[in-house]
């Protein structure tokens, strides 16, 4: 069996070039790349994914973060039930000072807010995340 989880490259990787980088990341720790597409989130698009953050004084500030530039949603599948935790600690913690060595996070990362990369938190959200990005005929393996 293999399940799936959605990983977003932020504005600040792909700006500096390193989509490409991170993608052979998530290749080298054993993930497949089942879909993806660049794209410029609106304001509304970006206050809705990011809506169970509301509440916290950094919202406003990431919101304007996720709309500065182009954007690469990626779903990602792994053999096995363990994609989401997989893809979490590949990409190191939230904040790259406190990421261990060797992760995504650690290598990319500018700072807690630019953080290079958005990995769901569990499968529940795994599966809402993926539908907000690509159509079930999107994440239909070729
Ligand atoms: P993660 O991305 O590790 O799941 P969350 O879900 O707590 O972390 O936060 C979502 C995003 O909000 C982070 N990727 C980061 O860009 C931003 N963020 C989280 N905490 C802070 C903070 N204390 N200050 C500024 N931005 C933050």
């Amino acid at each position: 069996m293999s399940t799936r989880t959605l990983a977003i490259l932020k504005p600040d990787s792909v700006a500096a070039g390193k989509a490409g980088a991170i993608l052979a990341h998530l290749e080298k720790e054993g993930f497949t790349v089942l879909a993806l597409k660049r794209l410029r989130l609106s304001q509304s698009q970006a206050r809705a994914f990011y809506e169970v953050h509301e509440e916290r004084p950094f919202y406003g500030s990431l919101v304007e973060f996720m709309t500065s530039g182009p954007v690469i949603p990626v779903a990602l599948e792994r053999a096995g039930d363990d994609a989401v935790p997989a893809l979490r600690k590949a990409m190191g913690a939230t904040n790259p000072e406190e990421a261990d060595a060797g992760t995504i996070r650690k290598l990319y990362a500018t700072n807690i807010e630019r953080n290079a990369i958005h990995g769901s938190d569990s499968p529940e959200n795994a599966a809402l995340e993926l539908g907000f990005f690509f159509s079930r005929a999107e994440l239909i393996e070729a």
